[in-house]
């Protein structure tokens, strides 16, 4: 894909790529969703599966955050389970429980039993939001297309929703090797079609969220999901940066950086600068305040963020965000303002704790 200038000059794009930024471009997670009054005034009307199947509405609450909040880049308006849908396992969005799966899948036969639907076909509104979106957005605002990662959507797809200590996929795993690598082969064969026909239809980037994977212990990350996220990896379309994203990833930092990606996001249990100097110089980085942070007077919130901004030092590779999403009852203000203080502080270049 051919990006041009100003595209390709984009702090983001620079920062994805470990090059030099007038200031430290900054997104964050789940910056379109319930803590926004627009958001939360459409989902009146609309429920969440029809929103992200109409394509119009999807671009337009991508565009919305964006103006609303002056965020570097875009994330399109979807999910990660929207790909599971077309497999056949019905999936709902319950108000307040979040997602359910009514038929989970717990053995070998039912991995066999899952639809095989290429996502051109089966999901195609989310390539048409991307391609609106991309219409709707200033051209030199990169848009971000993104999925969850294997591990973390098959943990829903057999847990049959949320989860907290993900014994049925530990069990599944432990319990029927063959079937897990089955699932595992199938998912990255979906998910990568989908990353690639996001970034044909216009995305400049993608994030792949395992938000999950911390679960898991390094040996287990290596034998089960490594070599599967190596394979997703290879086959994302070359040139576009991939963020490779986890939740309580602390143990397995060196395995994320293994699997793959340009850019690793960190949460906030981890100190940026030490999270940095264990994935090496060759990688940029994303992250990593506290969303609860975005609930404390400003004050705490800019000393917060500088205390991020310091710790990097001004090292070229650094995209701010929060360390996961934005939580539901965030005052929309306080994500404005840190919006503002992020690159009205990483403007000045501030020096490091150190010096
Ligand atoms: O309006 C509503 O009530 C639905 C809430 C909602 C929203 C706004 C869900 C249900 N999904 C989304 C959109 C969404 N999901 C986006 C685009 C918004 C943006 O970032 O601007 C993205 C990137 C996601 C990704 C997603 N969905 C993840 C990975 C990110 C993360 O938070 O770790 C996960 C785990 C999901 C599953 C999911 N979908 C919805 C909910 C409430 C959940 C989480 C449930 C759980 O805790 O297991």
């Amino acid at each position: 894909m051919v990006v041009c200038p100003p595209m390709n000059d984009a702090t983001f794009l620079q920062a994805c790529r470990r090059e030099p930024t007038a200031y430290t471009p900054v997104w964050l997670m789940r910056q379109a969703g319930r803590y926004m009054p627009e958001y939360r005034a459409l989902r009146e009307r609309v429920p969440f599966l029809t929103l992200c199947k109409t394509p119009e509405l999807a671009a337009q609450v991508t565009v919305q955050a964006v103006e609303r909040l002056g965020v570097d880049a875009a994330i399109i308006f979807a999910d990660i389970l929207l790909i599971v849908e077309p497999m056949g396992v019905g999936l709902e969005f319950s108000k307040g429980d979040g997602p359910v799966i009514h038929r989970p899948v717990r053995s070998g036969a039912d991995v066999d039993g899952l639809r095989d639907v290429a996502p051109a076909e089966s999901v195609g509104f989310v390539f048409e939001s991307v391609k609106l979106a991309r219409t709707g957005l200033p051209e030199h605002i990169p848009l971000i297309g993104f999925s969850g990662a294997p591990f973390t959507v098959a943990s829903y797809l057999i847990e049959g929703g949320s989860s907290r200590n993900y014994v049925e996929t530990k069990r599944f795993m432990y319990s029927d090797p063959g079937a897990w690598r089955a699932l595992m082969e199938r998912l990255v064969r979906v998910i990568t079609a989908y990353l690639n026909e996001q970034i044909a239809a216009g995305a400049q980037a993608v994030q792949l969220f395992d938000s999950w994977v911390g679960c898991l212990s390094p040996a287990d990350y290596r034998a089960f999901i490594l070599p599967h996220m190596q394979t997703l990896m290879r086959g994302i379309t070359p040139g576009t940066p991939v963020i490779h994203f986890g939740v309580e990833t602390g143990g397995l930092l060196e395995l994320l950086v293994e699997a793959g990606g340009d850019v690793i996001g960190v949460d906030w249990r981890l100190d940026l600068d030490l999270a940095w100097q264990r994935i090496g110089s060759q990688h940029a980085v994303q992250g990593n305040l506290d969303p609860v942070t975005l609930f404390a007077p400003q004050a705490e919130i800019r000393r917060q963020a500088e205390r991020v901004l310091r710790s990097v030092a001004g090292r070229p590779g650094h995209i701010f965000n929060l360390g996961h999403g934005i939580l539901p009852q965030t005052p929309v203000d306080n994500v404005i303002a840190l919006v503002d203080m992020v690159h009205e502080m990483s403007a000045k270049k501030l020096p490091s704790v150190a010096s």
